[in-house]
């Protein structure tokens, strides 16, 4: 289970982790300083300062409790999602923050930040270039390129620029599509 949280506050990647999530995306991480923050919240000491109380985690992972400590880090996963021009000036700073473990683009964000919100363009020409510099950045580094895919069009694309991680698509929109097929 991966978790995408609302906003990047530190208070969630504990508590997605403690729950048994194997790694957590944080939305509108636009600096170097929002990625440290980011990897303090979601990684123990001494790479970071998770507080203890992963129970579920504890007991999924069929772990010690002073083996889940000194493994959590490797086993789980967090992600910066680089979704604005500022993310996007500041990407090869936020790829190189120690511990953070992949990058993953929200290319609705992305492409109205690029417009200036005249519209969102997954597959817009400035879109795809500036996705392009995040998995340069995101190779660079050891770290995965991962982005918001949406549907297996947009996913070929993606993957054509380096991406190998997606959310695949929408809840809503696999009921809907499912229903019109249907129909
Ligand atoms: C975006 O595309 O802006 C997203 O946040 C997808 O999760
Ligand atoms: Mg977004």
């Amino acid at each position: 289970a991966i978790v995408r949280t609302l906003w990047n506050d530190p208070a969630i990647p504990g508590q997605a982790f403690d729950s048994g999530a194997s790694a957590v995306i944080a939305p509108m991480v636009n600096t170097r300083a929002q990625a440290e923050l980011l990897v303090r919240a979601a990684k123990y000491p001494p790479m970071g300062a998770r507080s203890w109380g992963g129970y579920t985690a504890l007991q999924a992972s069929g772990l010690q409790p002073g083996e889940y400590l000194r493994e959590a880090n490797r086993l789980t996963m967090v992600f910066a999602m680089i979704e604005t021009v500022e993310a996007l000036k500041n990407v090869e700073e936020i790829a190189a923050t120690p511990g953070l473990d992949g990058l993953f683009v929200g290319p609705s964000d992305l492409s109205i930040t690029l417009s200036n919100g005249a519209g969102i363009d997954k597959l817009g020409a400035h879109t795809l270039a500036a996705m392009e510099k995040v998995s340069a950045a995101a190779r660079k580094n050891g770290l995965v390129a991962g982005a918001f895919g949406g549907s297996a069009e947009v996913i070929k694309s993606y993957t054509k620029i380096g991406f190998t991680f997606f959310a695949a698509a929408v809840d809503v929109d696999l009921l809907h599509w499912g229903a019109a097929a249907m129909m």
